[in-house]
């Protein structure tokens, strides 16, 4: 699979306005030192991947300065933030950094001197895949706002050996292909050997009567695992601050059983330590579905446990005990996959440091903070009992007393029906005994956060409404955010020039400042800039698409863009059944004056969803027909793009007309794809669903096109068992569009092979496609006019631009940090 290539016609160095800078041969003999002495080539043999190492390890020399410096700045009193979370999507991290350290001046002009093109190396560099989707990636972008911001921080997670896996698309069908992004090396890493801590499994707890009456319980595990440091430093913008993402890697304690290897076994030998070091080898790929398998409650553990071990010692280091931890660290649960720390920093404390429980309980709850990231009951993590006392023996009795102290504290404060405490309780009944890691989230942290205004609402009413009821000032919402530099100083240097023209430099620093050009939106003469530059970016994604999967499409059409992970709620399918009705309606009037689109699709589909397979299939084979189609050329075509990744997305979103943010309105909590879109000048469709109803509110109802059932709405809708008839009875275009599909007229191979798809949405559509077909078809028209009256489109596009800045994640980190985790903001 050919990766992203990324030209950039202009460097953002440019875009800041500043002077050209001027040649360094400080870089330039940094470069060949590291070519000849660290990579070992010599100039006349070096290929790209040379040149690649041998500058990423120039720069990152640049990098340790500042991060020394950071620490060493950073006296051991301040409080830090520590982000625990099991996915960092980082994308690749070359041109961010020297981008974020403004030497891309230099970088390219050293390089220039040696016959060597930045924008050709840089897209050597491997994704950082170790994320699925928006979590993930709001976790890097928390990363880089945080050191933007001048507040230490640490992010832990796993350095799996394989990220998120490569896309193949073979004949419409998904293939799921290793992703092996270290086999190369990593620049950015630095190994820490001598950082290491045990994390132990299985077993059995033991109990012995101390002296004073109280029990000791001595936790006898089966199996340790060691837990290996790897920091790669994370750099703020102008290199302000440089922060470490420490990532562990799973090592066996006995990696080779000597005896049994002389003896011939080699592979006994070595058995345990795969077992081992499976835990660390690869990204479970699903998302919002917690995958029910042992190994990836052992990843959840074994990171978790390490990460906290890691911040006591440090604590313990600089003070007599861990009373004042509250007042040095703040912890942020990235979901319910680091929820364990609940019960893990109350064994440490009380087994291992001999912390009263209530003091443990005050230290943890004051320290722990907890971020919600869904609703859908089928995502919401649970972790068989059985499961639990086999592998974690000692926590499950921590969080059985957890859970009665909880309840006992609830009849203290009166009567608690059986009801309540079925609510509430830590441990669901209904279906097996499961531990329910939400709660326990909810009931080990200081604060527990939704990430978006509707998402938290939804949280309060709903999932949470009886916690809430208990702790009516806990939840808080936080509305995610974006950071700007990668997603508009690095993905977009055309625009960012214009917009240094337009509103000065400030915008460089201050999101805020992209108001500014509220004055220019009536200008012609810079509208037309404007247009020019998304021209420029829309012809190399035609390019990237022609490359990619050989379909021709014209810069000059719509491109109407649907990116994110291949899911119902999601809805693509929507999308794919407007594509084929408004396929129907061209073939119908070919004559009309109709607005030529490009429908562009990329995304996964997680490994074991079998109808997100089979949506990326029903988009290939429209596209099939569609591109094939004499009667609709120049007019509607089709495009899915493989292996959607973050670079992926850098070179699609400049480029974007129409943002597709069309989840059945609840269940997306928030988004964030929508506010990479809106920021680069695309006009947003969408439901009242998560950000989307915040990004009306900054940018204007008038500037965006919203359709469809409300979220109150759509949860009465799905009540009403006929629902799906009902909508389908009333639009006959739509069940028109349904046999279409239903009988194979795009899949003439196999003409059943939509029979399932097509039948779910009559039975059931729990996703409410079919309610909100006619709405989003008539949105979609609205939008075809609206195209042809441009200077209309343009005004709205760049009122888009211009009032998105509140969706930077520096307000949002600045909110974490004054409202959450109360550490001041530099
Ligand atoms: O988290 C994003 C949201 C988005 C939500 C996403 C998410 C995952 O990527 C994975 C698991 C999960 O429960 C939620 O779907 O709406 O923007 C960041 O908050």
């Amino acid at each position: 699979l050919k990766d992203a290539t990324l030209a950039h016609e202009a460097p953002p160095e440019a875009a800041a306005g500043a002077a050209q800078p001027r040649p360094d041969p400080d870089m330039r003999e940094a470069i060949l030192a590291k070519l000849r002495f660290a990579v070992g080539r010599d100039v006349s043999a070096a290929r790209d991947h040379d040149w690649y190492v041998a500058t990423a390890l120039a720069v990152r020399d640049r990098v340790v300065e500042r991060w020394l410096d950071s620490i060493a700045r950073t006296g051991p009193e301040k409080k830090h933030v520590y982000y625990f979370s099991l996915e960092f999507l980082i994308g690749r991290l070359f041109f961010d950094t020297v981008s974020n350290l403004n030497i891309v001046g230099e970088v390219r002009q050293a390089l220039a001197g040696l016959g060597v093109d930045l924008d050709r190396i840089r897209a050597v560099e491997p994704d950082a895949a170790l994320g699925n989707g928006g979590l993930g990636r709001l976790a890097a972008c928390f990363m880089e706002s945080l050191a933007t911001l001048d507040i230490p921080a640490f992010g832990y997670g796993i350095r799996y050996d394989y990220g998120l896996f490569r896309q193949a698309i073979v004949d419409g069908w998904q293939h799921e292909i290793p992703e092996d992004w270290l086999s190369f090396g990593n620049p950015w890493e630095f190994e820490r050997p001598d950082i290491k801590y045990l994390v132990r499994f299985g077993g059995s707890v033991e109990m012995v009567g101390r002296p004073d009456g109280t029990i000791q319980h001595i936790w006898h595990s089966a199996e340790t695992v060691v837990a290996v440091a790897f920091d790669t430093p994370m750099v703020g913008w102008r290199g302000r601050r440089v922060n470490t993402l420490r990532l562990w890697s799973a090592r066996a304690a006995d990696p080779l059983v000597l005896e049994a290897f002389n003896r011939g076994d080699h592979v006994g030998a070595v058995a345990d330590r795969m077992r081992v070091e499976a835990i660390s080898r690869v990204l479970y790929p699903s998302d919002a579905t917690p995958a029910g398998q042992e190994l990836r409650l052992r990843q959840e553990f074994f990171f978790t446990s390490a990460s906290l071990q890691d911040l006591l010692r440090r604590h313990r280091e600089r003070h007599p005990d861990f009373s004042n931890l509250p007042d040095h660290g703040a912890i942020q649960l990235n979901d319910t996959h680091p929820a364990i720390a609940v019960a893990e920093l109350m064994r440490l404390l009380v087994d291992e440091h001999n912390v009263r429980w209530d003091e443990a309980w005050r230290i943890t709850t004051a320290t722990l903070n907890y971020t919600n990231h869904t609703l859908m009951p089928e995502a919401l993590e649970t972790w068989p009992v059985e499961l639990m006392e086999r592998v974690l023996p000692r926590h499950i009795q921590i969080i059985y007393l957890i859970n009665f102290l909880h309840l006992e504290s609830l009849a203290k404060n009166g009567e608690i029906s059986a009801d309540l405490v079925r609510q509430v309780s830590l441990i669901d009944e209904s279906h097996g005994r499961r531990v329910r890691m939400g709660p326990l989230a909810f009931i080990g942290s200081r604060r527990v956060n939704g990430v978006s205004a509707l998402h938290t609402e939804l949280m309060r009413k709903t999932v949470f409404s009886d916690l809430h009821a208990l702790y009516p000032d806990r939840i808080t919402n936080k509305t995610n955010g974006i950071t700007f530099r990668r997603w508009l100083l690095e993905a977009n240097p055309d625009l960012t020039r214009l917009l240094v023209e337009a509103v000065g430099p400030q915008v460089l620093d201050d999101a805020e400042a992209l108001s500014g050009l509220e004055r220019v939106v009536g200008d012609p003469a810079f509208r037309d800039r404007f247009v020019a530059v998304r021209r420029r970016n829309k012809e190399r994604l035609a390019q990237e698409i022609a490359a990619r999967t050989g379909v021709k499409v014209d810069p000059a059409a719509l491109f109407d863009v649907q990116i994110k992970r291949i899911h119902e709620y999601k809805r693509q399918h929507l999308n794919l059944l407007e594509t084929a009705a408004l396929y129907a309606a061209i073939k119908a009037e070919p004559n009309r004056d109709w607005t030529p689109r490009v429908k562009i699709f990329a995304g996964k589909a997680a490994s074991s969803y079998v109808v997100a397979k089979l949506i990326i299939k029903l988009a290939y084979d429209l596209a099939q027909v569609i591109n094939n189609d004499p009667d609709v050329r120049g007019r509607l075509a089709v495009a899915f793009l493989p292996n959607y990744n973050v670079s992926l997305a850098e070179i699609i979103i400049p480029a974007a007309d129409l943002s597709e943010q069309i989840s059945t309105a609840g269940l997306e909590a928030s988004g964030t794809g929508n506010m990479k879109l809106a920021l680069n000048g695309a006009i947003t469709i969408g439901t009242l669903d998560g950000a989307n109803v915040e990004i009306r509110e900054q940018v204007g109802p008038e500037n965006i096109t919203i359709f469809g059932l409300t979220a109150p709405e759509a949860l009465a809708r799905k009540a009403e068992p006929d629902h799906a008839s009902r909508a389908i009875a009333a639009s006959p275009r739509l069940a028109s569009v349904l046999d279409a599909i239903g009988s194979g007229a795009f899949s003439p191979d196999d003409p059943g092979r939509f029979a399932g798809l097509v039948g779910g949405l009559r039975d059931h559509d729990p996703f409410l496609v079919t309610d909100d077909f006619d709405a989003y078809w008539e949105a979609q028209r609205g939008l075809d006019e609206l195209w042809h009256r441009p200077e209309e489109w343009w005004r709205k596009s760049l009122l888009n631009v211009a009032r998105v800045g509140w969706f930077s994640s520096d307000r949002t980190i600045r909110e974490y940090a004054e409202e959450i985790w109360r550490v001041p903001v530099g």
